[in-house]
């Protein structure tokens, strides 16, 4: 395939992943004109394109190089990969940190279930047979594969298997169908992919910013600034219980010469019972800003 001098990103065109794909780019400072119908979308102020298709079809361009890069959820890359030979050659570049969800067996609630091998003999409804069979095959489980396409939850309700492997998120759809999950299997959440397909350097280096971009958003989404004052002999336990805190800066407060500020960047999520250990340990005047932009 003829290579073109501009990216292109394959994303969903509508669906769970496509707003938040979106965004994300639109934090990376990419900025595109959405509001016609069009399967393609130039990027004004990068180069690069937005190719909007359905997720299940995203690995295989990606694979094809109809399209460098693509977002889409970590359960359909594996599916692809596991089932299509010609989609191995696609790359996960990057956990994105939205569309978090797991690909689990549920059976009725009130199936007897004690360990794996009591799916030995079972039907189990799905989507993603591939990733079932892989599954079934490392835990030497018999067990029959009935492949739908859509409503698997519905399945074992209809008669037509006893268990399921599938999508859950919050667990309330298989609560609603009386169904509780009893093997979680694959962790999936939003990724960025790449095709193997080696590119010439000019892409690489469009890529390469590209990358550099989305880490910083990533990165300052994770990443809270904390501030606040402190006794200075509570310095040391304040860095403890900060999440990924890096070096602090510390400054002299005005009138006090035992109180100090401290300023620091937590890398990763700042929870309550942080705010009140820290609280505990002497701070007061505590303030947690949210990050924009992070470029090491
Ligand atoms: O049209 P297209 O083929 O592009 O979209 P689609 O309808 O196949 O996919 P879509 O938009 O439903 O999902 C896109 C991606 O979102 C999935 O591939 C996952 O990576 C991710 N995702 C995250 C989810 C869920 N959470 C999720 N909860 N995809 C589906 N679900 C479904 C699940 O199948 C089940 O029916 O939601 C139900 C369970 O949700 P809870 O919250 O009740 O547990
Ligand atoms: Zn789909």
């Amino acid at each position: 395939m003829k290579e073109s001098n501009r990216l292109k990103i394959a994303i969903q065109k509508s669906g769970r992943l496509a707003e938040k794909s979106i965004a994300l780019l639109m934090k990376c400072g990419l900025d595109f004109d959405l509001r016609r119908d069009r399967l393609i979308h130039e990027c004004k102020d990068f180069p690069i394109d937005l190719m909007m298709a359905r997720d299940d079809d995203i690995p295989e361009y990606v694979a094809d190089g109809v399209c460098q890069l693509g977002i889409v959820g970590r359960n359909i890359v594996e599916e692809k990969i596991t089932s299509n030979k010609k989609a191995q050659s696609v790359q996960i570049l990057k956990n994105l940190g939205f569309g978090g969800c797991r690909l689990s067996i549920a059976v009725e609630d009130r199936a007897a279930f004690v360990s794996k091998s009591d799916l030995n003999g079972l039907r189990i409804a799905t989507s993603y047979p591939s990733c079932l069979k892989r599954y079934l095959d490392q835990n030497k489980i018999q067990a029959q594969i009935v492949e739908l396409s859509g409503s698997v939850e519905m399945a074992p309700g209809l008669g037509i298997a006893d268990a399921i492997f599938d999508l859950i998120s919050t667990g309330g759809t298989l609560r609603s169908n009386g169904l509780k999950e009893i093997i979680p299997v694959l962790e999936s959440q939003a990724v960025l992919i790449r095709t193997e397909n080696p590119l010439s350097p000019l892409l690489s280096q469009d890529l390469e910013r590209l990358l550099q971009r989305v880490n910083g958003v990533i990165q300052a989404s994770m990443s809270k600034y904390i501030m606040m004052n402190a006794p200075k002999s509570a310095l040391s336990t304040i860095q403890k219980i900060i999440p990924g805190m890096e070096e602090p800066s510390i400054m002299p407060l005005g009138g006090d010469s035992d109180r100090i500020a401290i300023h620091a960047v937590a890398r990763e999520t700042v929870f309550w019972d942080t705010l009140e250990n820290l609280k505990k340990a002497g701070a007061t005047s505590i303030l947690v800003l949210p990050i924009e932009k992070v470029i090491a």
